[in-house]
């Protein structure tokens, strides 16, 4: 078996494989598409401090090694995990949370397959007492293999969110623990997002490249934050929160639902009581119940202040605090959980789409989590940053292109009224087959799991750019979207689709239809004077095949910073204000229609891809640069989306946003 051949053989073995040497191959030739169970999330409440619960931070700097690529699977075999990686390998530094690519000066930048990493941390003695210690990673991409102290404790697949494992049994208490990691980043045509590996001649013999279709760089390694928390025994293990408001939004309801796990709530369910608290942004409590052995209840409240997204309203993104006791039947505290809640309704028909019954427009971006040095890794100076550029533009909304957000995004996201259509990591999408099927639908379960509480989430993506002019594509998206729906039936569901309406298979499956196209870039390249009128005929034509609403999910142009050039040429300055403004155009006139709902421009910020000729240091269709400072279009959106939440919300006009020019221009 050649390098390749041995590789998919060893991509194909389960963890548990891998370990033993039992190997189970899984063979995925699905031409006719089954509808099959996937495995459900569990827990996963994102870590919070309370009077019953401690939480820990493992991030910091761990110790790091790179397998040798043509043997991604010696440290395994090897059992790198059960003493320090040091003792195995020369270590270096890495930052968690970070991709790993762009920290060093060598070719990191570009390895495929796995890395280790380790670190060492204490646990107190105090944590052996009467409680369950959980081990969660926000997310590490792709593919995770995690030990404690040489033993396995979980393995996840699928990058962008979160797993974690319970390790009260693994820990050392009141002494030095080892955590071991290792990563895989090699995607082929069953992972989500999907790639291939190839093994290629090169100077020195034969090399291993990682291909994908998708216009990102696929930064690896544990991207978000490590923690350990503590729990009770008996504790809240999830909890499901939905709500609704009264026709004129005065009196609102939260539906809560809570499961619990530990020994108590197997042996006696059906006396542990939930009490719930309702606070407002002072901290008044406004509402509260107490189940009477049930884990499930409705909070109802009077003159509530529904979440409202930015600028329409003067109170946008408000946020009430929840917060859920469990209590024996003996009304003794087990445990305490506390999330944000805002009270909102959605609902949508075949040409709007409506937020506590007031019609939305849209008005955003598609973005991406990059950066310089830390790539794909969590970093708050930059999302609050990101955060302060979206409300100085004045935008509503964005979707998580192409894959999910950090957690502490959505909040943050839900804190500030931003609408957010939340993508799962499904791209180009294409070789549809019952195993790419199956870990689709995982990636959406997980997605929905994780981002079900959140009011700023008010659509699901199921892909971007799926190749759905395909005959499979019928099946496999009828199966997705109602997979999606299954899981969620408060939410319409979208997938940002790049096929020609003639061709595609999957709109009938969706609420509401967005497509990508860009218009005198890849299409019709310089022609601006062929963008309005294209515009106009493309989204028309999407409308009434479907009968749905329509949302222009990307448009844009190319722009280096600071390439000045008149009349506008490709790669100017000027260029992307003219391909924005001929776009503007032909919005004005689609919105008069009714049903179109949303314009995102392509992209926020530049970002990095791999490398192409066709990428000058990547993708440079940012609004703001790369380091989050404005182009020239940035102003000129500015401008736009504020006259929008002025003609549509009322909203007012920052002082700054036109610069005096003379008392003969208003
Ligand atoms: C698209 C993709 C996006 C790319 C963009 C581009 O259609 O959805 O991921 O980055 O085009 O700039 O080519």
């Amino acid at each position: 078996m050649g390098i390749m051949g041995l590789w998919r053989f060893l991509k194909s073995l389960s963890f548990f494989s891998l370990v033993t040497g039992l190997y189970v191959l899984h063979f995925s030739l699905a031409l006719i598409l089954v509808n099959k169970e996937v495995p459900q999330t569990r827990g996963m409440l994102y870590p919070r401090e309370s009077e019953t619960r401690e939480v820990r931070s493992l991030d910091g700097i761990w110790n790091f090694v790179r397998s040798d690529q043509a043997n991604p699977t010696q440290g395994v075999r090897d059992e790198w995990y059960t003493k320090d990686l040091s003792q195995s390998r020369p270590t270096i530094p890495m930052p968690v949370p970070a991709s790993y690519n762009d920290i060093t000066t060598d070719n990191l930048r570009d390895h495929v397959g796995t890395v280790w990493y380790d670190r060492k941390f204490f646990v107190p003695r105090s944590w052996s007492k009467n409680q369950r210690i959980w081990l969660r990673f926000g997310s590490v991409h792709y593919e995770a293999f995690v030990w404690i102290n040489g033993q396995k404790v979980v393995k996840h697949e699928i990058g962008h969110l979160p797993f974690e494992a319970e390790v009260t049994d693994i820990l050392n208490y009141g002494a030095e623990n080892r955590i071991t990691v290792m990563c895989d980043n090699a995607l082929i045509q069953t992972t989500v997002p999907q790639g291939k590996i190839t093994e290629v001649p090169n100077d020195n013999g034969m090399t291993i490249i990682q291909s994908y279709t998708f216009d990102f760089f696929n930064y690896a390694g544990i991207h978000r934050s490590v923690h350990l928390y503590t729990t009770p025994r008996t504790f809240i293990e999830e909890v499901e929160v939905t709500t609704a408001l009264s026709e004129n939004n005065s009196v609102g309801e939260v539906f809560y639902s809570v499961s619990v796990n530990g020994s108590a709530a197997n042996e006696a369910i059906n006396v542990l009581n939930i009490q719930a608290n309702l606070y407002d942004k002072e901290g008044a409590k406004v509402a509260n119940t107490t189940s009477d052995g049930k884990l499930d209840g409705c909070l109802k409240l009077t003159g509530v202040k529904p979440w409202w997204p930015y600028l329409m309203h003067p109170e946008p993104g408000y946020l009430y605090e929840l917060e859920i006791k469990l209590l024996a039947a003996n009304e003794e505290l087990l445990d305490v959980y506390r999330l944000k809640v805002g009270l909102r309704t959605l609902s949508w028909n075949k040409s709007q789409f409506l937020i506590n019954g007031k019609p939305v427009y849209f008005r955003g971006f598609g973005r991406h989590e990059d950066s310089d040095i830390r790539g794909k890794g969590l970093d708050n100076a930059l999302m609050v940053r990101d955060f302060n550029l979206l409300k100085w533009i004045g935008a509503n909304a964005y979707r998580t292109s192409h894959y999910p957000y950090s957690e502490e995004s959505m909040q943050f996201a839900d804190q500030h009224g931003i609408m957010i259509i939340d993508e799962c990591p499904s791209v180009d999408t294409e070789n549809y087959s019952q195993e790419l099927l199956g870990k689709h639908k995982s990636s959406l379960e997980q997605l929905i799991h994780r981002d079900r509480n959140h009011p700023s989430v008010v659509m699901w993506s199921i892909a971007n750019e799926p190749r759905t002019a395909s005959m499979n594509a019928d099946s496999y998206f009828e199966l997705v979207a109602n997979f999606t729906r299954s899981l969620d039936k408060t939410r319409p569901i979208t997938a940002a689709i790049a096929v020609p309406y003639t061709q595609d298979k999957s709109g009938r499956h969706l609420d509401i239809i967005s497509f990508n196209r860009y218009n005198a870039w890849y299409s019709n390249t310089g022609r601006l004077d062929m963008v309005t009128q294209n515009v106009i005929d493309e989204a028309t034509a999407w409308n009434k095949q479907y009968n749905k609403p329509v949302i222009m999910s990307e448009y844009g142009a190319d722009t280096l910073e600071g390439l000045h050039m008149t009349p506008a040429y490709v790669w100017s300055e000027e260029f992307q204000e003219e391909v924005f403004a001929r776009h503007f155009k032909a919005f004005d006139q689609l919105r008069k229609k009714g049903w179109f709902i949303g314009e995102f421009v392509w992209n926020f910020a530049d970002f990095k891809t791999a490398q192409s000729y066709t990428r000058v240091g990547g993708n440079k269709k940012g609004v703001f640069t790369r380091s989050r400072q404005p182009k020239a279009a940035a102003h000129l959106l500015r401008k736009r989306y504020f006259a929008l939440g002025r003609d549509l919300d009322q909203c007012q006009f920052p002082e700054d946003l036109f610069t005096y020019i003379a008392d003969l221009i208003s």
